[in-house]
């Protein structure tokens, strides 16, 4: 049975000092969480162990005084010692069976994906949600895969029961057509911390998402 990853709906928001426009995590992740971001990830590439714990437990003071979930990428130790919620791994990181082993039962896994195959496997290993993507072209991810386009997230929406979240590319002008596509939670990361007015941000995707959603369900009457 999968782990449910709390409030995997609407908006999961991923961090990186590198495009919050020269802004303090503390300003970024509090604008997030005030504007009612519900899942966050801590996601830094380039820093030193150290400063990632000590930002780490900052995420996660905020996080839990905002009754939101927390996920670190990649580091199974961080995400221990400063007791988040999960952690965030890709294809290439350590596997969704050692990770279990060193992270226990309680915590949630998610594994990024990006094809069938992956999803498939994916699903066979334990992982508790999948990230589907890179829907679109992105220049914040280092050694990222081709888009995947539309086909693959049609796939998930259809084949898969993992919860997923939707990545890559995603912004304001395109988030609804995803929505519409079926994705029930994107994840944003330059759309959402480089923005000047991070909170006007999220309220705005979050009403693209929203209309989004409307013409899936539409659709989806229609075909009952
Ligand atoms: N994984 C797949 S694409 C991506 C990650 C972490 C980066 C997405 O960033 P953006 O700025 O929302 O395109
Ligand atoms: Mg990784």
């Amino acid at each position: 049975m999968p782990r449910i990853l709390p409030n995997m709906t609407d908006i999961y928001a991923l961090t990186d000092s590198r495009l919050s426009l020269g802004r303090p995590l503390d300003f970024v992740a509090g604008a997030l969480l005030d504007a009612g971001v519900k899942i966050l990830q801590y996601r830094e590439k380039k820093k030193k162990k150290g400063e990632m714990l000590q930002e780490c437990l900052l995420l996660r003071r905020m996080t839990r005084a905002a009754g939101a979930c927390f996920i670190v990428n990649d580091h199974i130790d961080l995400a221990l010692l400063v007791d988040a919620d999960g952690v965030h791994i890709g294809q290439e990181d350590i596997p969704v069976a050692q990770a279990r082993r060193l992270l226990g039962a309680d915590k949630i896994i998610g594994l990024s994906t990006h094809s069938p195959e992956q999803a498939l496997a994916a699903r066979a290993c334990g992982a508790d949600y999948i990230g589907v993507g890179p829907i679109f072209a992105t220049q914040t991810k280092e050694d990222v895969c081709a888009p995947v386009g539309y086909s693959y997230l049609d796939w998930v929406v259809a084949e898969q029961p993992l919860p997923f979240v939707a990545i890559g590319g995603i912004k304001e002008h395109n988030i609804a057509s995803i929505a519409a596509h079926g994705a029930e939670c994107c994840a944003l990361v330059s759309a959402l911390v480089g923005a000047q007015d991070i909170g006007a941000s999220v309220q705005a995707v979050r009403q693209a998402m929203g209309q989004g959603r409307a013409a899936w369900q539409n659709q989806q009457e229609k075909q009952a």
